[in-house]
């Protein structure tokens, strides 16, 4: 196996004999070839479109396929086998592109051994050259995010041809030999588009759930058992809050599912009732202590523990073997009842140390600019000094620490904007409010990275200034490819001198990162002393 699309890739340079985050070597060569099958149906599916023929149902396949390669989240070679399966029957259903179509037009596999045999002249290797390889990863993980963020948005009704069309287009470009600026437009272009689909995304959830409100949201459990609910799919918690009412359970929030209760739709649930343990990675010690079961919507999913596995469920794209999956039904309807009947089998949770009642969230571009009278005074008085974009992904490495000593360390005159599991590394500081304004403003998961941006858009209007004019620096965490995704799309902003750690990518090679120091002026973190002196005088 060779797989370098997560910032915990051993070495920093590529998982070779089975990946930190638990993927089987096996479990790497299915995901190589459902890829690359991928390819063949976009290379196809793009020719037919050309024609009037296409088939408008392949994009949103060829999105969630790629949503079931990225990092933690499906680790069962029964579901690959089954999307490989649906690959083919799509792209062979399509008419051929031409007499002389690449293979992953017409190959087929006639099971294990040929899937085995085929992924190592298909994977990321099979790319010789450093810099072709560097920018075909590079697009490949930022279509992985955008496939992951389209693949929300439709569950919620809204989709977008051109978004998943530029998917296809970015795959079916990796079959063809282009010259270098071509291949550093297409990055670009997937940055651009990752706007788009943030926006789609954005649009989606309030538009079903509401517009998020500044929301104090507690970390204390109850007396009931409860469902502990994580990931990232609203859609699943309104169906789960919405069979589980009057059961006599409770609904607890995990991880990227906080920011859930800031929507006016999930909080007229009463047995919802509060977030219960941090981020992803401290799902062996949580899960264990929860005592009920635990729904995985999404990544980011951890190989589970003997003590807590038979109380895992999965859904969506996620997986796990010998873990019970539930499908969706006619019309997406999922039904949980199996689930709910377990809870009331289990013994409440077990509180968690530091447990609070006050962890803010909900701060969508909605609620902040509600407030942008306040913030703008407040900018202007000099009560805030500057903003610090501290979104992302958090992970399990000690050097992580950076950010939870970066907010600590930060004056009193300054503000965090942030999204994603990122904030389980400062929200629980009690770094207070300035005039009202929270110091650690919550936009929601790294789904709503949206909400930054137009939150930024809004400051550099409200200032007459450009954005990259503003007093706002960038100090982000990224783990997996929805974060390569939005780094992605602020580059297509025009934002520079953005800070990225805990590392730099694996797959960026130098000559890769020359050209985004060189354009963006793009840097690793480096220490808590160095970094903020140097963002503070920005
Ligand atoms: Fe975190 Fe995991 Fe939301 Fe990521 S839970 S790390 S960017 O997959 O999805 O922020
Ligand atoms: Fe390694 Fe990350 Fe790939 Fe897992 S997702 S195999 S940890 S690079």
């Amino acid at each position: 196996m060779f797989c370098h699309q997560c910032e915990e890739t051993v070495k920093g340079t590529g998982c070779t004999i089975k990946g930190v985050c638990g993927k089987e070597d096996e479990i790497a060569a299915y995901q190589d070839v459902l890829v690359y099958l991928c390819k063949g149906v976009s290379v196809r599916n793009l020719a037919a479109m050309e024609q009037g023929n296409g088939n408008p149902d392949a994009g949103l396949f060829v999105a969630e396929a790629l949503f079931a390669t990225l990092t933690n989240v499906n680790f069962d070679k029964s579901r690959f086998t089954m999307l490989i399966t649906k690959a083919i029957k799509i792209r062979d259903a399509l008419p051929e592109s031409g007499s002389d179509e690449p293979d992953a037009c017409t190959w087929k596999s006639q099971g294990e051994s040929d899937i085995l045999a085929k992924a190592p002249s298909v994977g990321i290797l099979s790319t010789a050259d450093e810099d072709v390889r560097s920018l075909r990863s590079t697009l490949l993980f930022g279509l992985k995010g955008i496939s992951a963020y389209y693949t929300h948005a439709a569950v919620l009704g809204k989709t977008d041809a051109e978004i998943t069309t530029f998917i296809q287009k970015g795959l079916a470009s990796m079959l063809k030999d282009l010259p270098v600026p071509e291949m550093i437009g297409l990055v670009m272009e997937c940055g651009k588009t990752g706007v788009s689909v943030l926006a789609l995304l954005d649009e989606a959830n309030t538009s079903a759930y509401g517009k998020p409100e500044i929301t104090s949201v507690k970390t204390t459990v109850a007396k009931r058992p409860g469902v502990l609910i994580t990931g990232h799919d609203l859609k699943d918690l309104e169906m789960l809050l919405e069979q589980s009412r009057d059961a006599g359970v409770d609904v607890y929030t995990h991880g990227e599912m906080l920011p859930a209760h800031a929507y006016p739709a999930f909080r007229k649930y009463p047995h919802l009732v509060g977030n219960y343990g941090s981020s992803w990675w401290h799902q062996k010690e949580e899960f264990e202590q929860f005592n009920g079961p635990v729904l995985f919507t999404t990544n980011c999913l951890v190989p589970p523990k003997d003590t807590y596995k038979a109380r895992l469920f999965t859904t969506g794209l996620t997986g796990y073997p010998g873990v019970l999956h539930v499908e969706a039904g006619p019309g997406g309807r999922k039904d949980f009842s199996k689930i709910i009947a377990f809870a009331k089998t289990c013994q409440p949770p077990t509180p968690l140390p530091g447990s609070r009642n006050d962890l803010i969230t909900g701060c969508g571009h909605d609620a902040v600019l509600a407030l942008a009278d306040k913030v703008v005074a407040a900018v202007k008085s000099g009560d805030i000094k500057r903003f610090l974009v501290m979104a992302g992904c958090d992970g399990r490495q000690k050097e992580r620490e950076y950010y939870t000593e970066f907010a600590k360390a930060l004056p009193n005159d300054t503000v965090i904007l942030t999204a994603g599991c990122a904030k389980y590394r400062y929200n629980g500081l009690g770094l207070g409010t300035i005039g009202g304004i929270p110091r650690v403003i919550d936009a929601g998961q790294c789904n709503d990275c949206y909400s930054l941006v137009v939150i930024a858009q809004a400051l550099a209007k409200a200032f007459g200034v450009g954005i990259n004019e503003l007093p706002v620096s960038y100090n982000i965490a990224w783990y997996e490819q929805k974060a390569v995704l939005v780094l992605l799309a602020l580059l297509s902003l025009g934002v520079k001198d953005i800070t990225l750690g805990p590392k730099l990518p694996g797959f960026v090679s130098p000559a890769v990162l020359d050209v985004l120091v060189k354009q963006f002026d793009l840097k690793p973190n480096t220490t808590v002393q160095a970094d903020m002196a140097r963002m503070l005088k920005a």
